[in-house]
C-alpha cells in the first residue's frame, strides 16, 4: 500500500527538506502515523537515508520510529551508564547524611541525594523506552559489566568533599546535560531539561557550603582547599577522554546525540569555574591555569589519563567498595521487591476474577 500523504501533497519547502539524494524519503517513520505496511517494506537503505535526513534537519526522535540499530545501541550504553552513575553518585554524599553539620545542611543534603536516585530513575525509564529491560542493565551493574562515571570512585574525606561535589561534579554534570538537553532522542533530552534543573540547585549548594567554609576560619579554609585540590582533576577527568581518544564522539555527533565534543566540554567547565574559584580566594590546583586573551580561554596542564583509565577499568580507590555498597543494597531491598510481585500478582488475579 502507499502511504497515506503522496510527497507530491506536501508543500516544496517539506519535500526539499526531506529529500536525500534528490528522492523524496517520508519525513517521519512514525508507524502509528503512517502505513505499518509500507514502513516495513522500505529497505533498510531507505530506511538509513529516511533517518539521516531527519536528523540532518534537526528533528526530534521517538521510541516508536525507526531507528538504526546502532543508534539504538549507542544510546542505550550512554544512557544505562548515565542512570548508573546517577545511582552510585549518591553513594560518596550519601556517606555524610548522617555527619552533615547542622539540621540544615542535614536536610539539604538528603534531598540532594533523593534527587539523584530520581534521576537514575527516570533515565532507566527513558532507556526503557529503547526496548531494553531495567534488570537486565541493573544486572550489568551489578556484575562489574557496566560502566558508570569514573569521578564516584573517589573517596569523600572531609565535609568540604559534600561542598566540592556539589561545585565541581553537579556543575561538570550541568555542562555536559545542558548540551544533552538538544539531544536527538526525545526521552534522553527531555529528561535532561528537568533534571539540569535540580542540578542547578545542587551545584548551588554545593558552591555555597565551599564559600562558608572559605570565609570561616583557617581551618575550614584549609580543609576547602585540600577538598578542591583532590577533586579538580577528578572532575576534569569525568568529561570523558580527550577528543583523539574518544571512539564514540564522531558518531554521537553527527546524530546529534552530544553537540559537543569531551573537550569542548571540559574547556567550558574550566572557563566557568576559574573565576568561581577566584571569587571565594581558593586555587586549583594546576600551575598551567591561565588565561590566553588569543583563544580568551583559559589553558591548562596535562591530565593524568592513565589515572583516569585505572579508574575505568575498575581500579580506583573506592571502585570495588561503591559496587559492594550496590550489591549489598540490592540484596537488602530483595523483600521489597518480591512482597510488591506479590502485591501486582494479586491484584491481577482479582481483576481476571471480577472480569469472569
Ligand atoms: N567514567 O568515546 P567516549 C552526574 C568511557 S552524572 C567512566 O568519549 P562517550 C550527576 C565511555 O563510556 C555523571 N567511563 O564515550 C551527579 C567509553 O566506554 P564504552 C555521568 C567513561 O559516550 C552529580 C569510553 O570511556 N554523566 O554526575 C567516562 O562518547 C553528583 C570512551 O569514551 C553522564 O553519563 C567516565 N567519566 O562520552 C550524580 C552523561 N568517560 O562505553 C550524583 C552522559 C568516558 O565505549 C552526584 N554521558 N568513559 O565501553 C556522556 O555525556 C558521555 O557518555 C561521556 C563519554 C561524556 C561520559
Amino acid at each position: 500500500m502507499p502511504p497515506s500523504v503522496s510527497a507530491m501533497t506536501l508543500p516544496s519547502c517539506i519535500r526539499e527538506k526531506y529529500s536525500v539524494r534528490g528522492f523524496f524519503v517520508p519525513p517521519c517513520l512514525r508507524v502509528e502515523d503512517r502505513d505499518f505496511d509500507y514502513v516495513y517494506s522500505m529497505d533498510t537503505e531507505a530506511l538509513n537515508a529516511a533517518f539521516e535526513a531527519r536528523i540532518a534537519a534537526g528533528d526530534t526522535i521517538e521510541p516508536k520510529d525507526w531507528m538504526p540499530d546502532r543508534y539504538r545501541t549507542q544510546l542505550i550504553r550512554m544512557m544505562s551508564q548515565h542512570a548508573h552513575s546517577e545511582i552510585v553518585g549518591m553513594l560518596p554524599e550519601g556517606n555524610w547524611i548522617t555527619r552533615a553539620p547542622s539540621l540544615k545542611r542535614k536536610m539539604v543534603l538528603l534531598a540532594k541525594v533523593q534527587d539523584e536516585a530520581g534521576h537514575g530513575l527516570y533515565i532507566y525509564c527513558g532507556t526503557e523506552t529503547l526496548g531494553v529491560d531495567r534488570h537486565e542493565l541493573v544486572q550489568q551493574l551489578l556484575t562489574g559489566k557496566a560502566k558508570y562515571s569514573s569521578i564516584f570512585n573517589y573517596p569523600t574525606l572531609t565535609w568540604a568533599d559534600v561542598g566540592v561535589i556539589g561545585w565541581f561534579v553537579d556543575g561538570a554534570a550541568i555542562v555536559n546535560q545542558t548540551v544533552l538537553a538538544k539531544a536527538s532522542y526525545g526521552p534522553y533530552a527531555r529528561a535532561m531539561i528537568r533534571i539540569c534543573k535540580e542540578e542547578n540547585f545542587h551545584k548551588k549548594q554545593g558552591y555555597e557550603i565551599i564559600a562558608t567554609l572559605a570565609k570561616g576560619t583557617p581551618e575550614q579554609k584549609a580543609m576547602a582547599q585540600d577538598a578542591v585540590n583532590r577533586w579538580w582533576w577528578p572532575s576534569l577527568m569525568m568529561l570523558g577522554p580527550s577528543d583523539t581518544d574518544s571512539p564514540n564522539t564522531a558518531e554521537l555527533m553527527r546524530w546529534r546525540v552530544k553537540r559537543k565534543t569531551n573537550d569542548e566540554l571540559r574547556q567550558r567547565f574550566i572557563d566557568l569555574t576559574v573565576p568561581q574559584a577566584e571569587a571565594v580566594g581558593l586555587t586549583l590546583p594546576d600551575p598551567d591555569l591561565k588565561y590566553n586573551p588569543d583563544t580568551q580561554h583559559y589553558d591548562f596542564g596535562p591530565i593524568d589519563w592513565n589515572e583516569f583509565w585505572q579508574v575505568v577499568k575498575g581500579n580506583g580507590p573506592c571502585n570495588r567498595e561503591r559496587l559492594q555498597a550496590r550489591r549489598d543494597a540490592h540484596e537488602n531491598g530483595r523483600w521489597v521487591r518480591d512482597a510488591a510481585a506479590a502485591y501486582a500478582a494479586k491484584h491481577s488475579q482479582h481483576a481476571e476474577k471480577t472480569a469472569a
